[in-house]
């Protein structure tokens, strides 16, 4: 608007805090405080496979995730482990999704447990903080899990906030502290920063951001290529990338209501394979896959009754879903009436499901 002073802009990153190990202690209260570690157990699976993460307490002892769990045992013999349970995360996911979405003006989830929340209209620092400390509230009240939280200026200053304290953590970046916060970070803090490049780095004798920020542009081009601005600009407080309004797709669903009410189970059926193939051609659209199937009936009286079925794999075959679908849907048909059927499909699986990094520098 012209003649407006243009204020901040105010960003949150909330990340949950050991978020699958978070889940499952939630679960099993008895393993609180104990270490607690994703992955198969290497008594179980011969000693293949890797940790997906671990409790705080097991970090201790040094295991982290994406390590062979052989190490993470030999590091932490008393550790327990457990198998993945994935669509609990993914419902926590949602859930916790939900409660951050309703927070900001633009919100953009970027993995299944972190999110960026544009809440520039809170208009300064003290009332985003307030803010940060309700929504950490809401989520601690509605699943008993944790996060960190980050508030700055930009979309990577938020980010590495919100890792500086956690677990619990809550770190504040005013645009008058950028610099002073970031300069003495070692360069692996910024996002898409790994061990390799940061070693490369040591090589230019850069160690801390404050060093990359001063960094000779030539030297950064050929480790970062074309994103070497970008980087350093990173490194210098500059980041005006936009919080994207982008919710992954979670589950998508197709429903119908009679009317009047339908007494024909075949009718149904036939709707709710309709409601199948339509659910189909939009997981095609999407190049998403899904796993869970869940068919919902709404009775005259409003009664709903739900059943839902977890398939072995990621599907989007017009056969399977409709098989599941008629497998799921007759039993709730019997002699009623129907008010609505539907068909949901949920634990959606796309090509990029894979934790996506705010940019990934690393070569
Ligand atoms: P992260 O947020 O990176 O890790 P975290 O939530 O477990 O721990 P932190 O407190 O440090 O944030 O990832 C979120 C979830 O993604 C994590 O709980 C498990 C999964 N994940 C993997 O499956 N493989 C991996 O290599 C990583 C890093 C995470
Ligand atoms: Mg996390």
């Amino acid at each position: 608007m012209p003649g407006r002073k243009a204020s901040p802009r105010i960003i949150i990153h909330v990340d949950m805090d050991s978020f699958y190990a978070s889940v499952e202690v939630r679960h099993y209260p008895d393993l609180a405080g104990k270490p607690v570690i994703i992955g198969p157990d290497p008594a179980v699976s011969g000693g293949r496979g890797v940790v997906l993460t671990c409790s705080y307490e097991a970090r201790k002892f040094g295991v982290r995730s994406a390590m062979p769990v052989t190490r993470a045992h030999a590091l932490c013999p008393h550790a327990i482990f457990l198998p993945p349970r994935h669509d609990l995360y993914q419902e926590t996911s949602e859930r916790v999704m939900d409660i951050l979405e309703r927070y900001a003006d633009r919100f953009q989830q970027v993995s299944i447990d972190e999110a960026f929340l544009d809440v520039s209209s809170c208009g300064d620092y003290a009332a985003a903080t307030e803010l940060a400390k309700r929504i950490r509230e809401d989520i601690y009240r509605a699943e008993r899990l944790t996060c960190s939280i980050g508030i700055a200026p930009g979309k990577s200053i938020a980010k590495i906030a919100s890792d500086l304290e956690k677990p619990g953590g809550l770190v504040v970046i005013t645009p008058g502290k950028i610099r002073e916060f970031l300069s003495p970070l070692p360069v692996g803090k910024i996002p898409g920063i790994g061990p390799k490049t940061a070693a490369a780095l040591v090589n230019l004798d850069i160690r801390t951001i404050g060093d990359l920020a001063e960094a000779d542009i030539q030297d950064l081009r050929e480790l970062f290529g074309k994103s070497a601005v970008t980087v350093r600009d990173i490194a210098r407080g500059i980041d005006d990338d936009e919080v994207r309004e982008s919710r992954r797709i979670q589950s998508i669903s197709r429903e119908q209501t009679f009317s009047p009410d339908c007494g024909d189970p075949e009718e149904v059926t036939r709707i709710l394979l309709e409601l199948s193939d339509e659910l189909c051609r939009e997981l095609e659209s999407e190049d998403a896959y899904a796993r869970t199937i869940t068919v919902k009936v709404r009775y005259p009286d409003f009664t709903t009754l739900t059943r839902a079925q977890t398939l072995p794999r990621p599907t989007r075959e017009v056969r399977h879903i409709r098989r599941a679908v008629i497998g799921l849907g007759l039993p709730l048909l019997h002699d009623q009436k129907v008010r609505l059927a539907g068909v949901r499909l949920s634990s959606l699986v796309t090509r990029d499901t894979h934790q996506k990094k705010i940019g990934d520098f690393s070569g």
